[in-house]
């Protein structure tokens, strides 16, 4: 007998627009449609027995038909080759009214209150389908006894769209509870990372989201294609769905004191991003990290002028959603000649304590907030048997007392 066989999507988050890309080309918009389109095309070239969708299928309550629309379509295109589709609401789209109605005959949605069975035939196997629909977007009061007892002589699948937290407003439970389910897979949704969880026969997956939308959901997104046997392990692989993919690009500008050099470093990076070959396009955040002065100094016109430069870059493959500058360490602007003066004044000086006094001051003033950690307690306590214009010197160089530990 040939293994049961179907594809477990999670969080796909229909046509909500990508978060700080909004005025970008339609492709980028339409990232979560294409991946959609990815996981029916893995439907039908797998010939997969079902599609679990486990929550979060649309963003919010549909403002209009549009992707309604085009979600059906997509549903028609397995309806055509006689696969079901089993999902269930989340906390994203529990209001969603449109879910429940006006779905092809082939998409079966769970609804909200107990959790429901479905007991049905495919590919020659006995197979329980359990699942249920959030009624609102808090339900704490989930309890997965409710549950219904794992299906003997069946394969049973469990749909699910929990935070896997045994408390909290979504669905709480524990990966031991769902093995204590006795069910051979369990569907997952939510969480927009992709994790996994074995306990013998069991495997419990969280695929992660078909296509991230926003700066903290990196890396390539998917679904995952799954093989049961029964009486053996589940098997399966994660497959790509995204086309875009969130990167946050670390790139280190010490020493660079010309836009035109970061202009290039930068290209060179997201050259190197692109040859990779890991997605299609690329939504960038650019961290540019340890900015010299001269150029931190006009770091708003150097964020408006990456931003515009590389969005939509190397062949509209790179989209910059933000330039972020940090300031090259130790980039303290003294008044050496106010300083110099107090140091003059010191070593030549009989009393040590009043000439400290004396110093502490332009020396708070010329190093900022470093003036802060530059004290008189702490300059007093580093003397000791030191030699003053050696400590002072350094506190010079390194806007701090002592030496650097490193570097
Ligand atoms: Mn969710």
């Amino acid at each position: 007998m040939t293994p049961l066989r179907f594809v477990h999507c999670a969080d796909l988050h229909l046509d909500s627009p990508p978060a700080g890309v909004a005025s970008h080309a339609v492709p980028f918009r339409e990232a979560s449609r294409q991946a959609l389109i990815s996981i029916v095309d893995t439907c039908l070239e797998q010939e997969v027995h079902c599609l679990l969708i486990a929550g979060d299928l649309y963003d919010r309550d549909l403002q209009d038909s549009a992707p309604l629309v085009f979600f059906n379509q997509q549903m028609q295109r397995l309806a055509e080759a006689a696969i079901p589709v089993f999902l269930i609401k989340g906390n994203h789209d529990a209001a969603n009214r449109a879910i429940g109605g006006l779905l092809p005959a082939n998409v079966h949605a769970f609804l909200p209150g107990q959790p429901q069975s479905e007991l049905l035939q495919m590919g020659g196997h006995q197979v329980a389908v359990h699942g249920w629909s959030y009624a609102q977007e808090d339900e704490a009061g989930f309890k997965i006894s409710d549950y219904p007892p794992a299906v003997a002589g069946a394969l049973n699948l469990g749909l699910l769209h929990t935070a896997l937290e045994p408390s909290g407003p979504y669905a709480p439970c524990t990966p031991a509870d769902l093995f204590a389910k006795g069910y051979d897979y369990w569907a997952l949704g939510h969480a927009h990372v992709f994790k996994e969880f074995r306990q013998d026969a069991c495997l419990i997956v969280n695929p992660g989201m078909p296509q991230g939308r926003a700066i903290d959901e990196t890396g390539v997104k998917g679904a995952y294609l799954v093989e049961i046997s029964p009486g053996q392990a589940p098997q399966g692989r994660f497959f790509q769905t995204s086309n875009i993919e969130w990167t946050r690009l670390a790139i280190d500008a010490r020493g660079l004191v010309s836009d035109s050099d970061l202009e290039r470093l930068i290209r060179r990076k997201l050259e190197t991003l692109i040859n990779e070959g890991r997605s299609q396009r690329y939504a960038c955040r650019l961290q540019l990290n340890q900015v010299e002065p001269q150029l931190y100094a006009q770091r708003y016109a150097v964020m408006d002028q990456f931003q515009s430069l590389f969005d939509g870059a190397l062949d509209g493959r790179v989209l910059i959603e933000a330039v972020r500058l940090q300031a090259r360490d130790q980039a303290v602007e003294l008044d050496v000649d106010e300083s110099l003066r107090a140091m003059a004044a010191l070593v030549g000086a009989d009393d040590l304590s009043q000439s400290l006094q004396e110093l502490s001051e332009p020396l708070a003033r010329s190093l900022g907030a470093l003036g802060q950690e530059i004290t008189l307690t702490k300059i007093g306590e580093a003397l000791g048997d030191q030699d003053p214009a050696t400590v002072l010197s350094q506190a010079l160089s390194y806007g701090r007392i002592g030496a650097p530990e490193d570097e």
